[in-house]
């Protein structure tokens, strides 16, 4: 039988962009027929990072920014789950920005799906590493006075081969991201925009409908130039879609011991193997 992955009641306030990104990450999985016992989502602290409590997933909350090294421990150790890193912009591009550069350098089979909300969210408001340039919060009342990170871009420039930027409020379009990332073989990262309706009263559901539109069928995702340039895209015009794939070898493939064989969680290990090693110091 097919598995239908249950919901349960979040705490996330009446019309967070999150409600709209667990819809598509339960169909998602359901179409792409991955049951519970395959699948994990690592997440850090949030209220994004809140996202396995209220589906019925396997689940894993690391420390704030710590998303990414767990999953990387999760797959190394079973490579047959499939991994997901859920997590907010402050999450993965603030605090957990250096595990985010040095996972794109290993190229570790993960989906990464942001939900970039341009705030910190669950700590009430502060500007968070996309927060634009002079938006005032709660915090920074005077304005953001540092230039906002450019993940996508970031990404890029340092190797990642799948990079996408899917929308909440267009559900059946960040599906079909997510299935792509989900299916890349590789380290996959999918920025969500993702509207915060109470902590970032600036980029509204209304301000990215104004903004966003799809990548013409006939752009050409493996050119990394072009790539580059719609990567850099965000202001006027904000273009969501597959901004570039290219195929690489994977890390876990880049290592015999793990490429060939079971997975290393499933090897029977004897403790008495370690006794030849052992003898040399003896
Ligand atoms: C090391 C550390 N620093 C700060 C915090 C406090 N903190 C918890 S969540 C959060 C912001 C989360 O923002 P984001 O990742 O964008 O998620 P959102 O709530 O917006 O979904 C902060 C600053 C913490 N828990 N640990
Ligand atoms: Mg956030």
């Amino acid at each position: 039988m097919e598995y239908e992955y249950k919901l349960y009641k979040p705490s996330w306030c009446p019309g967070c962009g999150n409600y709209m990104i667990r819809t598509a990450l339960k169909q998602a999985l359901e179409e792409l027929k991955i049951e519970p016992h395959q699948v994990v989502i690592t997440t850090g602290i949030g209220q994004a990072a809140k996202m396995p409590h209220y589906i019925s997933i396997n689940g894993f909350n690391g420390l704030h920014g710590r998303a990414l090294p767990v999953a990387i421990g999760i797959k190394l150790a079973n490579k047959k789950l499939k991994v997901i890193v859920e997590s907010g912009d402050g999450d993965t591009y603030g605090e957990g920005g250096n595990h985010f550069i040095h996972t794109i350098r290993r190229n570790i089979d993960i989906a990464h799906f942001v939900h970039n909300n341009q705030i910190y969210g669950l700590t009430k408001g502060q500007a968070s590493p996309t927060t634009a340039m002079g938006q005032k919060t709660t915090l920074q009342c005077e304005g953001v006075k540092v230039e906002p990170l450019q993940p996508l871009a970031l990404a890029l420039i340092m190797g990642a081969g799948f990079v996408a930027r899917g929308f909440s409020g267009d559900i059946p379009h960040l599906v079909k991201l997510m299935k792509e990332a989900i299916n890349y073989r590789g380290y996959a990262l999918v920025d969500i925009l993702q509207p915060c309706v109470v902590w970032n009263r600036v980029n509204t559901f209304s301000w990215y409908k104004e903004r966003i539109y799809h990548l013409p069928e006939d752009y050409d995702y493996s050119n990394k130039e072009e790539a580059l340039k719609k990567a850099l895209e965000f202001g006027d015009k904000i273009p969501i879609g597959i901004i570039y794939k290219a195929e690489k070898e994977s890390y876990e493939d880049r290592f015999q011991v793990i490429k060939e064989g079971p997975a290393l969680v499933n090897r029977k290990l004897d403790p008495m193997d370690a006794k030849k090693l052992l003898e040399e110091f003896m």
